[in-house]
């Protein structure tokens, strides 16, 4: 018997196995963060991966945007870097800055420090924390775990910090290109484990995020990327065939084709991609995405034309509303609340003058 309360709002499970639905679901990336206040109220007085290491403020977190918003999606609130810690990398979160690895992988020989985890004990937190959050969210909408993509978690394994070209990783990938097929293999393994789990503790939809993935040129992301990511969904496909998962690789413009071509139920794209085109390329899959965050900025009046071309642009059916990447820190929360609500009426009136 299912342990969790039944689910009173299934859109985005049903969009994201291609049935039809009355309105498109709607949630946005990083729609837990910095540009709430109850969020910056709760992380003054703990760091980051302390909030990440305690259920009940996870639960919190988590819920603060769909007490503001009607979003059809939780995301459990946590970090991609979290696996790189559970391998053995210390990880730090500065203040204003973001992540930081005081001790990166330089040399192949690195790997040897690597731990293969023990993924139920080191990773046990965010399992605890997804069971208690379903159990908050009462089946108000579906939960979605996730986790970084092999090549963007390598990205901050040897660079050792965000940085806007990635090259140190980058050079690995042609320095070192058997170990580099080392490590993104052993980290698909574990991730796979990893969202298998995070399944198994509540998750009802997973999310892969190749947030650098537009870093590489469409040669060395399909020779290193894309090998990963697709053994990654087989690996969660087979234990959780009827689980929605949703693959986001950012500025991956060349590879939506050979992505419509895995066994990820879901194509997310950025604000970059043009839907009419993607939807070419990709044929009978799901899309997510994509409108502009910097929209956000606009007047409202503006956003909601900018909400409106968006949704015309994908059409009525296999469309998960969503932004083309993460809210911004300096974001108005009433503008989010503008693009959801914008969602819901244009879709709604879409589908109706069918
Ligand atoms: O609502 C949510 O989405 C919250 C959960 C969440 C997710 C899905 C967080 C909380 N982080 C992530 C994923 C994540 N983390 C990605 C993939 C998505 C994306 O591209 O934005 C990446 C690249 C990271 C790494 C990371 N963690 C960054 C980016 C740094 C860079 O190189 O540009 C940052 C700033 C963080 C910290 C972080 N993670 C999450 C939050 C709310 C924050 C801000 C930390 C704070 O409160 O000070």
């Amino acid at each position: 018997m299912d342990p969790f309360p039944p689910l009173q709002n299934d859109l985005l499970l049903r969009a994201a196995r291609g049935e039809d639905t009355p309105r498109a679901p709607v949630w946005m990336m990083r729609q837990a963060g910095r540009y709430l206040p109850e969020y910056r109220a709760l992380r003054a007085s703990s760091s980051f991966f302390e909030a990440c290491r305690t259920p009940a403020l996870v639960a919190e977190i988590t819920l603060q945007p769909l007490e503001r918003f009607d979003l059809d999606a939780a995301i459990i609130f946590s970090d991609i870097l979290v696996v790189p810690q559970a391998m053995g990398l210390e990880v730090r979160m500065e203040k204003g800055i973001g992540p930081s690895l005081p001790d990166p992988l330089r040399h192949p020989d690195d790997l040897r420090r690597l731990a293969a985890p023990d993924v139920p004990a080191e990773l046990g937190y965010v399992f605890e924390a997804l069971t208690v959050t379903r159990h908050a969210l009462a089946g108000r909408a579906p939960l979605i775990g996730f986790c970084g993509a092999p090549w963007t978690l390598m990205a901050y394994m040897v660079e050792g910090a965000g940085s806007k070209q990635f090259a140190r990783a980058r050079s690995w990938l042609h320095r070192y290109p058997d170990a580099s097929r080392e490590l993104l293999g052993r980290l698909a393994e574990t991730l796979a484990e990893y969202l298998v789990r995070q399944v198994e503790a509540g998750a009802q939809a997973v999310q892969v995020f190749d947030s650098w993935a537009g870093l590489l040129g469409p040669r060395e992301f399909e020779a290193f990327a894309l090998p990963c990511l697709r053994d990654l969904a087989e690996r969660f496909k087979q234990a959780h065939p009827d689980v929605p998962c949703i693959v986001f690789a950012r500025g991956a413009h060349h590879a939506l084709q050979a992505l419509a071509d895995t066994a990820y139920d879901v194509i997310g794209l950025d604000w970059t991609m043009d839907p009419a085109a993607a939807r070419r390329q990709t044929g009978p899959k799901t899309l997510q995405g994509n409108l502009d965050p910097a929209a956000l900025f606009a007047d409202p009046a503006t956003l909601r034309a900018a909400v409106r071309r968006m949704l015309e642009a994908f059409g009525p059916r296999r469309h998960i509303a969503n932004l083309g990447h993460g809210m911004h820190p300096d974001h108005d929360p009433a503008r989010a609340a503008v693009f959801v609500d914008a969602v819901h009426e244009f879709s709604e009136t879409l589908r109706k003058a069918e």
